[in-house]
């Protein structure tokens, strides 16, 4: 069986570090994003600020009780999505599967590659080069560890949970640290005698699944270090582009390079959006008979800017009759090819 390689990425008090990067006035204050009201609640805060206490959730009354000095700033979600947009193409550039699970974090099954920790340092240097912000990461065999790792060692943090230290790893963790025990669960196991995953171990499948039902299950695997969920990648895109028909056909070459112009403009603001990448440029031409054509180009790299998307296409449109035939659409493309198939015969495990 293949030994799978996990990452759990999380930005580290994302939307307060993202206030404290674009004002420098900000930087090493203690500040709460979020709506400064009577009924106002806190999003999140800087770690200045959680040194008293403040945290997400908590009322933006009691958060300034805790910490009189506490700067309230409103939220920019546009700003905050356009980061988690970027990281997620980070993200993409080292695996298909990719599971976000929040605005800021996501699981990434790396199994393909020689080395998940290498990756997860260079996934990190990437984020903060590209968003000047940290993130911490986890890495280990399954989920639930790796999300526990990722948090070991906030802020900035990487940490890694070896197949060999697994095991003895849940055995020291207490309950309440493994995926889907709350608060609620966790009180009905101590009432039990139950703290740590060691005290778990020593109930078998069938006391667990007894006292806590069809999760009972779970949890005699998280207490061994074992999780079987697989990484859940969201519906992958596989290509972003725009194409528009014009008022009257055309073979004039200026007319139809401002249109292509056009349409790699708004295909390119769609990757962008998207945090979408791609190597394959495809230009799409209906003549005025109706006869639909495309010609298509790889490259060896991703595209990384609408110019070399524009230059891509109109070198692809000097490939087609434009001049003899008039045309009545033009489309541009930017694609990539669908995710291979996994490797399960991966027999070296490298960490
Ligand atoms: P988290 O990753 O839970 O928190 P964080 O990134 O601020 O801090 P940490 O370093 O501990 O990871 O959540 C990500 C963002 O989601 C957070 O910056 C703000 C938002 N959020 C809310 O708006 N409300 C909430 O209750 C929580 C938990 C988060
Ligand atoms: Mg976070």
């Amino acid at each position: 069986m293949t030994i799978r390689k996990i990452i759990h990425i999380d930005m580290d008090a994302f939307f307060a570090a993202i206030e404290q990067r674009d004002n420098p006035a900000l930087r090493g204050k203690a500040i709460a994003v979020g709506h400064d009201g009577p009924r106002g609640v806190v999003a999140t805060a800087s770690y200045e600020a959680r040194q008293f206490g403040v945290h997400s959730a908590l009322s933006a009354r009691a958060a300034k009780q805790r910490c009189p000095g506490l700067i309230f700033i409103p939220a920019r979600m546009e700003v905050y999505k356009e980061v988690s947009r970027q990281i997620r193409a980070i993200f993409q550039e080292y695996t298909e599967l990719v599971e976000p699970l929040s605005i800021d974090e996501a699981f990434l099954d790396v199994t393909h590659l020689p080395c998940a920790t290498q990756a997860a340092k260079e996934i990190k240097e990437k984020i903060f080069q590209t968003t000047g912000l940290t993130a911490s990461a986890g890495v280990s065999i399954n989920k639930m560890l790796a999300k526990i790792a990722s948090d070991y060692q906030k802020p900035n943090g990487l940490f890694v949970i070896t197949p060999k230290q697994a095991a003895p790893f849940a055995a020291k963790l207490p309950v309440e640290k493994f995926f889907g025990i709350g608060h609620v669960t966790a009180q009905k196991m101590h009432r039990l005698g139950i703290y740590t995953g060691a005290d778990l171990r020593q109930k078998t499948e069938a006391e667990l699944v007894r006292l806590f039902g069809k999760a009972g299950r779970a949890y005699f695997g998280y207490a061994r270090g074992q999780d079987p969920r697989e990484v859940q990648p969201s519906r992958q895109r596989l290509s972003c582009g725009a194409e528009n028909t014009f008022d009257a056909d055309t073979s004039d070459l200026n007319r139809l390079l401002e249109e292509l112009k056009k349409a790699a403009h708004q295909a390119w603001v769609r990757t962008r959006r998207a945090g979408f990448l791609g190597k394959t440029v495809t230009l799409k031409l209906k003549y005025a008979d109706f006869q639909q054509i495309t010609r298509s180009q790889t490259f060896a790299a991703h595209l990384t800017s609408e110019d070399s998307f524009y230059q891509a296409g109109r070198q692809l449109l000097q490939k087609t009759d434009f001049k003899t035939k008039p045309v009545r659409l033009i489309g541009l493309t930017l694609s990539r090819p669908p995710a291979p198939p996994k490797d399960d015969r991966q027999l070296q495990f490298d960490f």
